[in-house]
Order: structure tokens, then sequence, then C-alpha cells
């Protein structure tokens, strides 16, 4: 059988989850469509989800529509959750972008479509919606032509549209409206269409399935209109998951915990996976696979195996989200805004403080946008976040889970730092007061904003082992979580110039002596004073998050915004009158978003419309830039290092 895993994917409240909901109805997978108002679908299963009606975690169901088997992953729409949609895309086949009819498209869409036309996943439209007052599908066609700059080809026609009667009527795929549209991009059809001959229907699928066009559908997830049309739009237009023969390979999208413990969620590129398999993920030793359990229509199942194409939910495996297992086809590299703020965690009754740790580290694993770095010394908990609901989430996960009531504090924005110039340092094996085994040399160079930070042996291959690389590598990266002025150091290239170590011995008649043989800790810890040292001489600028906003004014008010926006460092690129209406918009320090979002409210009696989204990193202007104290010992001074990082 055929299968597809398909995302459904949209801004926030666009009806995801409540069409997710309709489609298992329509399949015939559940006798009755489940409320996300009443808490009763199949994919907001965590409590948190149906208390307060939105998505957090993607979820994975199974239907059947013909002979094709599709996987639906429901994915949340909240910006705080954003990760999570960008880690499902990298395993999907194809997507639904739902688009709310009465909304229109909503800054999310926009960021959604243009990480599915990076990726190059085949999409479908869904106009949702068409039942409530104010829908209008023209409307929201014409304005994914301009705001995306999609070839939407709607292949459904609304009547009754506003109102719970509302229903849809396919169009034929040889229909006039149609057929203009594909001819627009496809010359066979064009050809044909121009001199009046009839237009063949497999010509104009075939012209749907390309990446120019997009197949779009109306209708709505509560009543089900226009639901049975798309799905003979997945099932007829859409490609088929591709699958290939050879050695097992997957990537891992998401990891979570149920009452036997954890389990990793595994798309399947290649090949078979079975129980007692050992598998090998990147960099990590083989482990043997303990159960496997995939989704089918009637629920989880326990199999034997699991093979390419297939999602499966896999134990005994320590992956961690976005890891791989073998060779994956495509290894996409995220490209979905980085959180800009960070605060400290602390439990409200001092002594949960190790049940608080143990529960985070736990989230963390789960959740990689908890970007939590524990430190023992201080018994500190930082954490990067993406807003406010991600923190009201993460307290209730926390109380609901682990029964640990924690606030925050210290809420600052989340900063970087990037390598000013080029610097390079040396330290050799026992010379000025090195206690470590090792010598190591490295130079630190700036590389373009994005690049993230990369490691290059650069020493011939073979030189040293590749254990003594991996620490090396280990240390770098942890060196770098702390710059100059205590912000994680990103986009730069960190070459090795020279290693040196003593090769494993051992005394007469002994087992190996460590203390005259080098071990991979010796690379691990004397990088980051090395790190430091060339860090100090290329230098590095603290830069902080800059947003892109668009706000709309009503007119009247317009002045006293533009006046506080220009008072906070905001910089207007654009404006644009639209009724009695300005629309502004430009870049603005993310810093000082919440005062825009505090003041607007009085400034234009409740009426002004804000949204920001992260653009870029500028570097902090002004005198001293903001510093964070630093987290454990410091290896700019060596001594103080070397006396607390012994041998
Ligand atoms: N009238 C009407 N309401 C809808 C429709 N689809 C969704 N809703 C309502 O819109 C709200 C949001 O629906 P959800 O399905 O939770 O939307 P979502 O996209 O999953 O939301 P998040 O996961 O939080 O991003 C709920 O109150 C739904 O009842 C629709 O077609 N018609
Ligand atoms: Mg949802």
């Amino acid at each position: 059988m055929a299968l597809l895993n398909l995302g459904i994917v949209a801004h926030v409240d666009a009806g995801k989850t409540s069409l997710t909901e309709r489609l298992l109805y329509e399949a015939g997978a559940v006798s009755e469509p489940g409320s996300v108002d009443a808490g009763t679908t199949r994919t907001d299963s965590m409590d948190l989800e149906r208390r307060r009606g939105i998505t957090i975690r993607a979820a994975v169901t199974s239907i059947t529509i013909g002979d094709l088997s599709i996987n639906l992953l429901d994915t949340p729409g909240h910006p705080d959750f954003i990760a999570e949609v960008e880690r499902s895309l990298a395993v999907l086949d194809a997507a639904v972008l739902v688009v709310s009819s009465v909304e229109g498209v909503q800054p999310q869409t926009v960021a959604i479509w243009r990480a599915l036309r990076r990726i190059g996943v085949p999409t479908v439209f869904f106009f949702n919606k068409v039942d409530r007052g104010g829908a209008d599908v023209d409307r929201v066609t014409a304005q994914v032509r301009h705001r995306l700059g999609a070839r939407p080809v709607l292949l459904g026609t609304v009547t009754g549209q506003g109102r719970r009667e509302a229903r849809v009527q396919a169009v034929d795929l040889d229909a006039e409206p149609v057929v203009a549209e594909v001819a627009e991009v496809d010359d066979a059809v064009a050809a044909r269409w121009l001199t009046d001959r009839p237009v063949r229907v497999r010509d104009v699928r075939r012209a749907l399935r390309r990446a120019e066009l997009v197949p779009a559908v109306c209708g709505s997830a509560i009543t089900g209109a226009g639901v049975r049309q798309l799905c003979d739009v997945l099932a007829d237009l859409l490609p088929h998951g591709e699958t290939r023969d050879g050695p097992p390979a997957g990537t891992v999208f998401a990891v979570d915990r149920d009452g036997h413990g954890r389990r990793v969620w595994l798309r399947l590129w290649s090949g078979r996976l079975r129980v007692r398999d050992r598998v090998r993920l990147t960099g990590g030793r083989p482990e043997p696979v303990t159960e496997i359990a995939v989704i089918e229509p009637e629920g989880m199942l326990v199999r034997g195996s699991v093979s390419a194409g297939q999602i499966a939910a896999v134990r005994g495996v320590s992956a961690r989200i976005g890891q791989h297992i073998g060779d994956p086809p495509r290894r996409h590299a995220y490209r979905f805004p980085p959180p800009t703020r960070q605060a400290v965690v602390e439990p409200v009754d001092p002594a949960q403080r190790l049940a608080m740790f143990a529960g985070l580290a736990e989230l963390a694993d789960e959740d990689p946008l908890v970007d939590l770095r524990l430190d023992e010394q201080q018994a500190e908990a930082v954490i990067r976040l993406h807003g406010e609901v991600q923190k009201e989430v993460l307290a209730a996960l926390m109380e609901d889970r682990y029964g640990v009531r924690v606030r925050f504090s210290g809420t600052l924005t989340a900063c970087i730092e990037r390598v000013a110039g080029t610097g390079g340092a040396e330290e050799r094996v026992r010379e000025r007061g090195n206690p470590y085994l090792a010598g190591l040399g490295l130079r630190i160079e700036a590389a373009p904003a994005g690049h993230g930070i990369e490691f290059r042996p650069g020493i011939e291959p073979g030189r040293l082992p590749p254990a003594f690389v991996a620490a090396t590598e280990e240390g770098v990266r942890a060196a770098l979580r702390q710059g100059r002025h205590g912000w994680p150091v990103t986009d730069c290239t960190v070459t090795m110039t020279a290693s040196r170590y003593w090769p494993r011995q051992s005394r007469p008649h002994q087992k190996f002596d460590k203390s005259i043989s080098t071990v991979a800790a010796d690379f691990r810890n004397l990088a980051p004073v090395v790190v430091a040292a060339a860090l100090r001489q290329a230098g590095t600028r603290v830069c902080q998050p800059i947003e892109r906003f668009d706000v709309n004014l009503p007119r009247h008010t317009v002045e006293t915004v533009l006046a506080l926006l220009g008072r906070l460092g905001a910089v207007v690129h654009d404006t644009a009158v639209a009724g009695g209406y300005l629309e502004v918009s430009g870049t603005l320090p993310s810093a000082r978003v919440p005062r825009v979002v505090a003041a607007l409210p009085e400034l234009t009696g409740g009426e002004a419309v804000l949204t920001t989204t992260f653009d870029h990193y500028a570097p902090v202007s002004g005198e001293e830039p903001p510093r964070l104290p630093r987290r454990g010992p410091d290896p700019d001074d060596r001594e103080a290092w070397f006396r607390a990082v012994p041998r």
C-alpha cells in the first residue's frame, strides 16, 4: 500500500487539530469527530493541550483513503512552539497548509510557507472556516497569491459562505477556471487550450503535481464541508512518499514518554528496521532496538519491524531529536527564528531543587527548544524561550508531571556573540603549567550569519585518533557556549592547527597507565583554554535580536505611535494606506517589543494590530554591551581553570 506522511500546518487557531479530527472521521477511523473546544480530540492528548485548546506537541495519527495509507502529523501553530513544527517538516512527504478564510494569511502562514518551499515539501492549501461569518474564499485566494507569491488552483466552489449550511462542490480538473490557471505555467495544457482543443485531465493532473502550482480546497473542519474533496485531492494529486532499498536510514523528529518509558519517534527513509537490530546513531555506538510500534488507524500497534516510508515509535535507542540513523537522503538545516529571550527557572519550594533539575532535564530531552543550561555549582537553570506562552506551558508541565512549582526570574533578551576578527592560540604538552597530556592549536574565524559553529579537524586525518578529535570538538563547543561577554558564540569556523598526544602505554606487566597516556578528557578539558585565548585575540561583538514588525494603525493615532517607535529605536521601512488604517512595517530590537506591546492599547484605543517576527541579529550599539555573569570556571584564566578542572 502506498504511504504518505502528511503534515497539517498553519498559523495558530486556523483549525489544524479540528481538520485532523475531521479527516479521521471522514476516513472512518473514528465514529464521531472529537472537538478542540470540548477537549476530546485524538491529537491534543496532553492534559494541558485539552485544558487550553492549543496544540503544543506534534502528534501522529493514521488513516486510510482508498489504497493510500496516510500518517497525519498535527502540529502546533503558536509561534512559541515553532521549533516543534520545523522538526516535523524534516520528515514529511507533503503538507496541508490550513488558512482560515476569515482571518486570511497570518504571520505564521508566511513563515511556514517559506519553510515548505525551502525544503521542497509538496503542499495543498485548505481554506478553512467557510461556515463562519466573514469567510471570503476569493479574498483568501488573492491574499495567498500576493502575500505568499503562490499559484493556488482552487478545486472547489463554495455556496452559502459564512453560514453553517455552507457547502462545497468539487470542480473538475478540465473545468475552465482550473485550465486557465494551469495553462499559465504548463505548455502542453496551454497549447491545447489556446487552440480550443479539449484539454486532457491527465495533463492537468501532471501539471498540478508540479511545484509551481498548489492545489487548493476550501471547506470547514467543523461541519465537514469540503473535507471529502480534500481527501480526493490528497489521494489524486500528491506524490506518494519515496522509499528506498538498502540499509536502514531514518531521522528522529520527536521524543516522548509514556507509562513504559522513553520513546523515540523515527521516520524511516530506507531499508527495514527490526526489533533486536543494533542501530548506530551519527557519532554514537550501536544500540539494540527493543520495541517498535507503528501508528495504525486502530491506534499504536507493536510490530516486529518497520519498513522504509513509515513512522515508528522505537524504544531502546537513546537518540535525540534531529539525530539520524544511517545515511538519510534529506538533511535539512533548521532555519526558524531562534529563541530571543532567556530566563532563570527556580523552584517555589527550595527543597524541590533536585526534583526540578530532574524534571527540566527530561523536558529538555523531549523538547530541544527548552535550551537548558544547568550549572551544578550555582544550582541554576537557564532556559531560552520564544515567549510567554512557552513559559506558562513549561510551568504547567513541571507541576502536572513532576509536582514541582517553578517560577521564572531575570528574563533577559537572549543575545549572541559573533567573532570580530581572526584569532589563534596553542597550548603545548606539559608547558607553562598545562596539566593535561595533550597539545592543541586552534584558529577561530568569523563565518557568515546563520552559519552556526563549524569545527574543522584541519590536521591530516590519522594524525590524531578520532576519539581525541571528537573530544576536542566537544570541548570547543562547550567553551563557545559562553563567550567573552557570557553569551553563546556562533557563526564561526574553528580549525585545529596543531595537536600532540602521548600514545597508550603500559608499564611492564601492568594494564593501561593513564599517568603516561593521553585520554579523551585531556583534549576536552584543554580545548576551552585554547578557545578562550583565541577568542581574546579575535575579539567578539555582542549582537541582539532584531524583530520585523507590522502594525496596523487607525489614521489619527499614527503620529503618537510613530513617535513612540522612534524613541524605542525602531526603523520604519514601509507604510501603506489601507482603508482608514495605516500599515507600518520596519525593524525593532526584540528587547523593546514588550514596551510597544504594553503602550499600544492605550495609544490607539485598543485598535492597533501588531505582529513581530525575528529578523536578524545586529551588534549592540552604545558603550557597554550587556554581559551575562559567567557560570562555572573561566578558561580565560588559565591557572584558575587548571586548578578547577584537574587532570
Ligand atoms: N466555525 C468554525 N470553527 C472552526 C473551524 N475549524 C476550527 N474552528 C475553531 O477554531 C478554534 C481553533 O481550532 P483548532 O483546531 O484548535 O486550531 P489549531 O490550528 O489546531 O490551533 P493550534 O493547534 O492551537 O495552533 C476552535 O475553537 C475550533 O472549534 C471551522 O472550520 N469552522
Ligand atoms: Mg491544534
